[in-house]
């Protein structure tokens, strides 16, 4: 714990110099400068890598620097000159390497060859990649049943790596594929299919360039998709009105310099991004976007106007649904609506009138939306605000949900989820002549649970850090050292490396950013952003290590090692990876061409049936969603509890990317020199007898008889409504239940955890 943290308020823009000073400082800690800026020039450049930042899309001809911070950052770590060594090894049992932070554990460096943990000596220690895969194909094999092994995957691993990943998994005999996207965007996929039949967005680049309205729903871009700021502030300065519903007022929505405008940052300068922003509370956008509805209707029936303000012949034409929708909306009254929304009526009509009077109005939401028990239910609602008046499949508008890592959309794409589909399926018989298993897998917190339970016994992983990206940390990090084996393929050492099973193994990974060599040259994958775009990503640097395999070439080795070679020439397939990419095309009709296309510079875009307003949806309509409003929101039910409980949110500080940490500070909230923070609303703080700067004890309130608690939190008055409070992920991940997750979504709700709040104990 942190005894220095300070927090004052920030008046900085996001971007600007001080954007570039905090890259200036990653590279600098890192790596030496000229190889830096070097390799910094080859993110997102036609013939460069994919920058391991968001998914947000890269221009299609990019000839200066793409700048994006979090990308910067993440290649600076990616490049570090550090690397862990036997000697290092040798050096740290396990048990002591637990007690590193998750900052200091990335910070030893890069992994530079497969290791294998000793139970005897409680160290790891490096084993050559021939012993590894043996003994990992030996133990799969002997495992009483595939099903008893799960194979995790983060949303940045490639199209190919995934589409290998998942084949090899089904071949084997499992059907576990669980990802970081069930804790991301799993809601959005769900609600998306079921409202238009297609589970990504139905915008592209272009209509943001179109739009006259963009609302901005739980998300925060500053921090988490700088590179859709400009485009934000450009649509303010053609006077499209940028929205957003937050309960956080964020820095990069209200001010942001351009990095890469020079004639801005020599005059220091800024500019506005949002027009207006709503506070909703916590879990309080359903109730919000329904207020927008019932308020259009309003005035719809009162014909103040004389033409229709609703968008009729869209909705007979293409829609399911309506009727039930407008008695549900009947029965929702306002109070209601203000009550769970913590807005007013006027407010929300405010909201309402926005919509109304732009042609063109784009939705996009974060996880903000996507990490609540009614999580699918607000997107259908938002999706039904936009087909109230015919906004999907139409330039300039419609639905864009802003998944967080690199490739969560197309790893799914390729197969790599528990709930595949019965074409998929189909498709994967046909082309590799096996009948794969076609029940469902388990998702993330099915995967702890089971893992808890024994009934799940081996846990593979290829990239991410299940045990802090995942709730309940000290639950699931139970449940990985209760496994038979764990294996993880990183770049570096993390906490779930450390959650060893009885057998456990690490198999080091080339990084996004370096030369991936093959028998027949240098490779290249290919990514898919959140418009559906796919280009190719090769890497420019050496790797960090000789003896690092690339991600693909391991998924083989393993592959090979437990399945052998009679149905598929695994080592073969990895002489090219083109070959792979043959097989994609080959099972995914959307893919044809591949081969071919994947060579274009700046990449291109898969078909989107939206755009010709196809809706692949069993009745073969746009469907309206009528569910009710939740009977109470997680923040209605603290508030009433008592003065000293509250509703926690949990997100990410500027400075991170996910479970990586690049330093203790969050500039745009102004907090420097600790993560331990809570950011709480004056009122609550008065109420609860707390002062600012005070320690706090925060403890989870989930009846489900385990106790929770995060301990010795520093207090951060904030604008923040009342009954809210929010501290940084994946610190207070102890806090959040397993036994709570998204209806449908499974999703667990990191956005809404009930907590009581009292004065620590410990000193300050
Ligand atoms: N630098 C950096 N970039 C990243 C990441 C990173 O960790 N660091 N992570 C990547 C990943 S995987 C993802 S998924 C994205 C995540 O990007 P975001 O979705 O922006 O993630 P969070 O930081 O968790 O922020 C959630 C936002 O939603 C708001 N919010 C929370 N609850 C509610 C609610 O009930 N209603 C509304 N209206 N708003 C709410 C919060 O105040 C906050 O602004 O970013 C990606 N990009
Ligand atoms: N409480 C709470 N929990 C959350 C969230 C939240 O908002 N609140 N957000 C959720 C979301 S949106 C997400 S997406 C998940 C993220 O969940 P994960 O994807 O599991 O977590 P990351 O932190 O992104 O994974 C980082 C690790 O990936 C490894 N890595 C980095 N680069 C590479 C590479 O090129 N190859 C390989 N193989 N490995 C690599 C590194 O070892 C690094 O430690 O967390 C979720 N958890
Ligand atoms: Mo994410």
């Amino acid at each position: 714990m942190s005894d220095s943290i300070i927090a004052k308020k920030s008046t900085a823009p996001v971007g600007g110099w001080g954007a570039v000073w905090r890259c200036g400082q990653a590279l600098m800690q890192n790596t030496s400068l000229f190889p830096a800026l070097q390799s910094v020039r080859q993110i997102n450049q036609p013939d460069g890598f994919v920058g391991p930042g968001s998914a947000w899309t890269a221009p299609e001809k990019t000839s200066s620097i793409e700048f994006c911070e979090s990308g910067v950052k993440a290649v600076a770590a990616e490049m570090t000159d550090k690397k862990v060594t036997e000697a290092l090894l040798q050096d740290y049992t396990v048990s002591q390497l637990r007690t590193l932070s998750d900052f200091e554990l990335e910070d030893l460096g890069r992994l530079t060859a497969p290791l294998r943990y000793n139970r005897l000596t409680d160290r790891y220690s490096e084993i050559t990649w021939a012993e590894a895969f043996k003994e990992i194909g030996a133990e799969l094999r002997a495992l009483k049943d595939p099903k008893q092994a799960v194979f995790y995957a983060s949303g940045r691993a490639s199209n190919e790596a995934a589409f290998l990943y998942q084949l090899f998994g089904r071949l084997y005999g499992t059907t576990n594929f669980p990802s970081s996207s069930n804790m991301c965007h799993e809601a959005s996929c769900i609600a998306l299919e079921e409202a238009i039949g297609s589970s990504c967005g139905s915008v592209s680049l272009e209509d943001f360039g179109k739009a006259d309205a963009i609302f901005v729903f739980g998300h925060n871009p500053g921090a988490n998709d700088p590179r859709m700021l400009p485009v934000l502030r450009a649509a303010t300065r053609r006077g499209a009105h940028v929205v957003s519903f937050n309960p956080f007022k964020e820095r990069g929505l209200e001010r942001f310099a351009d990095p890469k405008n020079p004639l801005e940052m020599m005059r220091l300068g800024s500019s506005p991004v949002a027009s207006h922003f709503f506070t909703p509370k916590l879990g309080g956008d359903m109730a919000a976007v329904r207020g927008m509805v019932k308020a259009i209707l309003a005035w719809d029936y009162e014909r103040i106007l004389t033409h229709s303000l609703i968008d009729r012949v869209f909705i007979d034409e293409h829609c399911a649904g309506f009727e039930a929708y407008e008695k549900a909306l009947e029965l929702t009254p306002w109070k209601e609506i203000e009550d769970q929304s913590g807005l007013s009526r006027d407010q929300i009509e405010r909201a309402a009138l926005i919509y109304l009077q732009s042609d063109k109005p784009i939705i996009t939401w974060g996880t903000g939306l996507t990490q609540h028990k009614h999580s699918v239910a607000t997107i259908r609602e938002i999706m039904n605000l936009l087909f109230l008046c015919g906004n999907v499949g139409k330039a300039g508008a419609g639905a864009c949900p802003m998944p967080g890592h690199l490739n969560t959309q197309g790893i799914r794409r390729m197969g790599l989820t528990s709930r595949p589909s019965a074409d998929l399926l189909d498709a994967l018989k046909q082309a590799f002549t096996f009948d794969p298993p076609s029940d469902r897998g388990t998702d993330v917190v099915d995967t702890i649970k089971q893992m808890h339970d024994r009934k799940l016994r081996v846990f593979i992983g290829l990239g991410g850090n299940f045990a802090r990206s995942a709730p309940d940390t000290d639950l699931t990090e139970e449940a990985l050292r209760k496994c038979r084996l764990t294996v993880n393929i990183a770049t570096k050492l993390n906490r779930s490396h450390l959650m060893t099973g009885a057998l456990s193994y690490i198999l080091p990974c080339l990084g996004r950013s370096e030369r991936d060599e093959q028998r027949s040259g240098e490779q290249m994958v290919t990514i898919e952003d959140i418009f559906s775009r796919v280009r190719s990503s090769s890497g420019v640097n050496p790797p960090a290590s000789d003896l690092l395999m690339s991600e693909l070439a391991i998924v083989a080795g393993l592959a090979r090692a437990t399945l052998g070679s009679q149905k598929i020439n695994w080592s073969q397939l990895i002489n090219d990876y083109d070959q792979i990419r043959e097989k994609i095309e080959e099972v995914l009709p959307v893919f044809a061409g591949f081969d071919g296309w994947v060579r274009t510079p700046g990449g291109f875009s898969l078909s989107n049936p939206i755009a010709g307003r196809r809706w692949a949806t069993a009745s073969g309509k746009a469907e309206f969603s009528a569910s009710s409003l939740p009977l109470a929101t997680s923040a209605q039910q603290t508030a009433k509890a008592s003065k000293l409980t509250f509703t926690l949110q949990s997100l990410r500080a500027n400075d991170q990317f996910n479970t990586s940490i690049y330093t203790s500070n969050d500039p745009y909230r102004g907090i420097s020199g600790g993560r331990q923070v809570v950011f709480m609303n004056p009122i609550d703080m008065r109420r609860a007898g707390i002062s600012k700067g005070d320690r706090v004890d925060l403890r989870g309130m989930n009846e489900d008889g385990r106790t929770r608690q995060a301990l010795g939190f520093q207090v951060v008055p904030y604008d923040i409504p009342e009954g809210c409070v929010a501290s940084y992920f994946p610190e207070v991940n102890v806090l959040v239940p397993v036994s709570s997750t998204g209806d449908q979504s499974g999703t667990p709700t990191s956005k809404a955890v009930p907590v009581s709040i009292s004065k620590s104990l410990r000193r300050a």
